[in-house]
């Protein structure tokens, strides 16, 4: 264990059982939702991974620290602090610890150190990938090369459409890693349950689910395994208006000139605020529904 290190009690006796775990990140609570919706979510995603009968563990970076399990009072912190936060990732982590400061993980720095800590399922709401219009601008997420790399399952609801999905699936294809749909074939596009690209494999269980991610780690294959679980129906938004919001949320990004790590949490903010809440209020739903399947996930995986 590096002295970087800090698990919560809760977590370190989680460990010390062999009892599942699930992180989470905080990337989603600072930068992803606004005040206070993003606090009241992190802390019902805590619960519902309790009533399904695993072990939350909040991630962030904390003066210098790196915390696996964050308390209600950090992570109020981090959600009230909201983009004042360092939103971290793999590159930024060696100058805020070397400084004693706080950052919001991303999918990248939360697989990061959930690895460090042992833990092996993570759940989330979207993940970074290929921008659209990549091809100039070379914006491609961490997140992509942090699945090629580091032994963590990421449960997901696919990716927005912000992203270039298809560009975003080749990447994966390459890095190899595997692309599951958690009960569907078709890679759900966070907001909307279908994307019009396929997934490599559709499973319906957690226990294959376990069981998969179980024979990856066993083989040492190096890196993940991304979970794409689509968002429950009821709660889904019509296509038409979710990708006219995106289209629009894009052409002010290049108009003004926004880029680096700026990008998606503009592009996320800019699409809530043109669908008036009604994107916020799945955004809600579809990490719940991640949070299930992962302390499903997790459990299944304690026992194999
Ligand atoms: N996509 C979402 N919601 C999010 C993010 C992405 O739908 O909250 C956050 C996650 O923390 C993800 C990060 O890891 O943004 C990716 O940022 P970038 O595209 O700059 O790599
Ligand atoms: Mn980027």
């Amino acid at each position: 264990m590096n002295k970087y290190l800090s698990l919560s009690p809760e977590v370190q006796q989680a460990l010390a059982d062999n009892r599942p775990i699930v992180a989470l990140e905080s990337t989603i609570i600072s930068h992803g939702m606004p005040y206070p919706q993003n606090v009241q979510t992190a802390l019902r995603v805590e619960q519902t991974i309790r009533d399904h009968g695993a072990t939350p563990a909040t991630i962030a970076v904390i003066g210098g620290k790196l915390k696996a399990g964050c308390t209600p009072e950090e992570i109020e912190y981090l959600g009230h602090k909201g983009q004042a936060v360092t939103k971290a990732s793999r590159r930024d982590l060696p100058v805020l610890i070397a400084r004693g400061q706080d950052g919001a993980t991303t999918v990248t720095t939360t697989m990061i150190i959930a690895a460090m800590a042992g833990i092996k399922v993570f759940a989330t709401g979207g993940i970074g990938g290929v921008h659209r219009g990549a091809e100039t601008t070379m914006d491609i997420s961490a997140d992509l090369e942090e699945l090629a790399q580091t032994p963590v399952m990421v449960i997901c609801a696919g990716a927005k459409s912000i992203l270039d999905l298809g560009l975003t699936l080749e990447y994966l294809e390459t890095k190899g890693v595997p692309v599951i749909g958690y009960g569907t074939d078709e890679l759900p596009a966070f907001y909307t349950r279908k994307s019009g690209f396929g997934v490599d494999y559709r499973i319906d269980t957690p226990h294959e689910l376990a069981a998969a991610f179980k024979a990856k780690l066993d083989m040492g294959l190096k890196g993940g395994m991304l979970v794409t679980n689509p968002i429950p129906e009821e709660y889904s938004m019509p296509a038409d208006v979710i990708n006219d919001a995106i289209d629009r949320a894009i052409a002010e990004a290049n108009e003004k000139g926004i880029h680096g790590k700026q990008t998606t949490p503009f592009l996320l903010a800019k699409v809530k605020d043109l669908t008036g809440g009604d994107s916020l209020a799945a955004n809600i739903q579809l990490v719940l529904n991640n949070a299930r399947l992962a302390a499903l996930t997790a459990t299944a995986l304690a026992t194999l």
